[in-house]
């Protein structure tokens, strides 16, 4: 029983910090894959962070690889392959592109690591899930998409930043689809136990909530170049890290549903306990008239993605 293996599948920015977050915390063995040209660039980052080993004092070995024989019998991939947005796109404007790129990579994974519990980042999102799960074939609680950590930890922040109070004690969800129609729920937000109603005006709430949905391409248009990388990174690792160590998190990750919230074969933003056996059970919130609504309506923009999806693969 060594140490577990963590396969990285792209290893641009989001995939760097993954892999240094994974040595940091001793999640295990990491393997980052890129494309051919891109092998030399993998393996001196992973050279770079193993031989930060001497400050960081973490025992595990990371490798860079274009060969996807080297990612045999990973217990944990986590998939950013793919083009991130440039300033004026929308994730759907990637899809194009990125289901193709998703869909090859299921099939190497599909041959190499049957038994892997799957981190899907790639955008857009809710759509590139589907796709890895469909060309894979995997069971749904062993596949998942990363976007609800992301999108709950952006509107936690805000909340914090206005209430000049301690991240921790921000409890809150985001339900829905990774994009404008993502359903930040203010109702059931509480601050150190203290509804966020009572807290904060209406209007700042709904600031806060919009600024939410365009966190990223508030991001997106300072880079100039490129997305978010180090929050993604960050939010994937604790879903992985909770799969590793049976942690039992309850997390807001895209999850296949299968009639809860009234919905039936598509991946959505749901809290679910992750633990060893993947994405194990999915939380059902008792909603209101308007939340269902705003769910419904994200799930009628995923509706689209993936229609495009099922006609390209
Ligand atoms: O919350 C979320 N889910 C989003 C996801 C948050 C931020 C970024 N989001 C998306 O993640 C973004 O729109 C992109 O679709 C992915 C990856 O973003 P990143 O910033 O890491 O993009 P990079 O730096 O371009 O890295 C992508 C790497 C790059 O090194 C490519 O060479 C590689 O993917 N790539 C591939 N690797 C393996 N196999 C194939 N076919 C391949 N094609 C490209």
């Amino acid at each position: 029983m060594g140490r577990k293996k963590i396969a990285l599948i792209g290893g641009g920015q989001i995939g760097g910090i993954l892999a240094l977050l994974c040595a940091q915390k001793q999640l295990g063995d990491v393997v980052m894959l890129d494309i051919p040209k891109m092998e030399g660039t993998v393996k001196g980052k992973m050279l770079d962070i193993t031989e930060s080993r001497g400050v960081g004092g973490y025992d595990v070995t990371l490798e860079g690889t274009s060969d996807y024989a080297d990612i045999a019998g990973a217990d944990v991939v986590i998939i950013t392959a793919g083009l991130p947005r440039k300033p004026g796109m929308s994730r759907d404007d990637l899809l194009d592109i990125n289901v193709g790129i998703i869909a090859n990579v299921a099939k190497e994974v599909r041959k190499n690591c049957p038994k892997a519990f799957c981190v899907i980042i790639t955008n857009p999102l809710d759509s590139m899930v589907y796709t890895f799960r469909k060309v894979t074939g995997f069971s749904k609680n062993m596949v998942c998409g990363m976007a609800g950590v992301l999108d709950t930890s952006r509107f936690r922040s805000f909340i914090a930043m206005e209430l000049n109070v301690s991240i921790e004690d921000v409890a809150a969800t985001v339900l829905g689809g990774h994009g404008p129609t993502m359903v930040p729920l203010p109702r059931l937000t509480t601050v150190g136990g203290v509804p966020l109603m009572d807290l904060m005006d209406a209007n700042t709430i709904e600031a806060i909530s919009k600024r939410t949905r365009e966190a990223g391409t508030e991001i997106v248009k300072l880079l100039g170049n490129g997305s978010a990388f180090f929050s993604p990174a960050a939010s994937a690792i604790s879903m992985a890290e909770s799969y590793l160590k049976d942690r039992k998190r309850v997390l807001p990750v895209a999850a296949f549903l299968e009639g809860e919230y009234g919905i039936d074969g598509y991946y959505l933003g749901v809290p679910a306990i992750i633990g060893s056996s993947g994405v194990e059970k999915i939380l059902e919130i008792s909603l209101n008239d308007a939340e269902k609504t705003l769910l419904n309506n994200s799930l009628e923009a995923v509706k689209t993605a993936v229609g495009e999806v099922d006609s390209r693969i």
